[in-house]
């Protein structure tokens, strides 16, 4: 794919199945990269926007940006780190578990794609795997082998299948957890992880979950990292093109709502009834329908206005308010209802490469999270809003003191 001013291209045909006939699903306008954070030095720069923008394939009804931004530019230099939410970590600890009772893993190769600083590598190799991460982000690179796990600093495709298969033989088990949506040929990926796995091997990874992002109106989930929304449908069809096949899969809650879903080699493992159910459900919603579509780009627009309404009325009551969590969905959201610095003061963040940066598109400050306690706001905006439960549950001191959360989507609402 050649990739057009300031690299960025536009999709002709669909990332699956290649036909050329899609859908309008909602547009969000010209938006700034979500995790490009701002050094406060470079505040007065313009910086690129591209076209935010979701289609839908009518052929395998793959639901997709529009628009790719070379993944260069998005992942080299990236701020996310998974270690940065302590829900994440507790998260990965508890799938290391089930995959080590699930398979056999001591001195077995795990190869994880998009391993990130090695949050899920470490409880994976405790347990006797043959770790090897696949990261192209070089911070999170250089923190997982800082920490002893091997990481190569690659983008996953084709050619990095044959170096592993070549150096380190074919894995029991390949792992992808909120990567399969951030890559662009994933006919490429599909093929190249079907020849790093040994006969018996398994495929395990994680996305955000279709359903869920149009049932609870998560259209800040939506940046230019994440090219499809998937449900079960086209990931079906994805692996059986591969000559792979998908067997089971589990509905979480993680990130929003996601699903984690197993691939092996076709006629190796039989259907779970977890997959047949999943995928009667998916049948009974009608996902080809358009009008669930038009719903939901209506929704948008109504969660945007209602977030709206509710920040200026507590302004108007002489309310500080101020961003907790300067999350990639949360640069999506801010951008999108155009909050600034009028209206947070400062987002607080655990994660130290954000701090003392300045929000994407909108200039606002990031800043340590202990801000949030020395400095309270009256009400803090939970951009972060996917670890509600645990950061309210943290945050009892600051409510117990009269704080509040707002939690903006579908529909803002006070916490408590
Ligand atoms: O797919 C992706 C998901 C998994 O993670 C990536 N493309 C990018 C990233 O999306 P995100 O930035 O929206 O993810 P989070 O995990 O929702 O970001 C939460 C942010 O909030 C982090 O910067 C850490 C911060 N945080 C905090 O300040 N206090 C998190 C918790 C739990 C907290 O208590």
């Amino acid at each position: 794919m050649s990739m057009g001013l300031e690299g960025s291209s536009v999709v002709r045909t669909c990332r699956i199945c290649g036909t050329d006939r899609f859908e309008g699903v909602v547009s969000l306008g010209l938006m700034p990269l979500a995790n490009r954070f701002i050094r406060p030095e470079q505040a007065a720069e313009a910086e690129p926007r591209y076209p935010l923008e979701v289609i839908r394939c009518q052929e395998c009804e793959l639901v997709q940006l529009s628009v790719v931004v070379d993944p260069e530019i998005l992942f080299r230099d990236y701020a996310y780190a998974s270690s940065a939410s302590a829900p994440v970590i507790e998260h990965f600890a508890a799938l290391a578990t089930d995959l080590a009772a699930r398979f056999k893993l001591r001195d077995r190769l795990v190869v994880e794609i998009g391993s990130n600083d090695g949050v899920l590598l470490d409880p994976l190799a405790r347990r006797g795997a043959r770790v090897l991460g696949i990261e192209p982000a070089r911070g999170q690179s250089t923190a997982a082998n800082a920490r002893g796990l091997e990481t190569w600093n690659e983008f996953f495709d084709e050619g990095v299948a044959r170096r592993v298969r070549a150096e380190r033989g074919r894995a029991a088990l390949v792992i992808g957890n909120n990567v399969l949506a951030h890559m662009s040929d994933l006919s490429g990926v599909a093929r190249a992880v079907g020849s790093l796995l040994d006969d018996d091997g398994v495929f395990v990874f994680e996305v955000p979950y279709l359903l869920d992002l149009l049932d609870r109106v998560e259209y800040d989930t939506i940046y230019h990292e994440h090219l499809s929304y998937f449900h079960l449908a086209p990931l079906k069809r994805l692996f059986s093109d591969a000559g792979m096949a998908v067997f089971h899969v589990e509905r979480l809650s993680v990130h929003g709502g996601s699903i984690r879903v197993y691939v092996g080699h076709a006629g190796r493992r039989s259907a779970s009834p977890q997959l047949a159910a999943m995928s009667a459900t998916e049948g009974h919603r009608l996902l080809a329908d358009q009008r669930i579509y038009r719903s939901f780009a209506e929704s948008v627009v109504a969660s945007r206005v209602a977030l709206n309404d509710l920040l200026a009325d507590r302004i108007a009551a002489g309310w500080r308010i101020a961003g907790y969590g300067a999350s990639a969905k949360g640069n999506t959201l801010l951008n999108y209802c155009a909050i600034g610095p009028d209206v947070l003061e400062y987002v607080a963040d655990t994660t130290p490469y954000k701090q003392g940066l300045l929000t994407p598109g909108t200039r606002i400050p990031v800043v340590p999270e202990r801000r949030s306690v020395e400095d309270p706001p009256d009400a803090l905006l939970l951009l972060a809003w996917n670890y509600a439960d645990s950061i309210v549950e943290r945050k009892r001191d600051y409510i117990a003191r009269g704080g509040r959360f707002i939690h903006p989507i579908p529909l803002a609402r006070l916490i408590p």
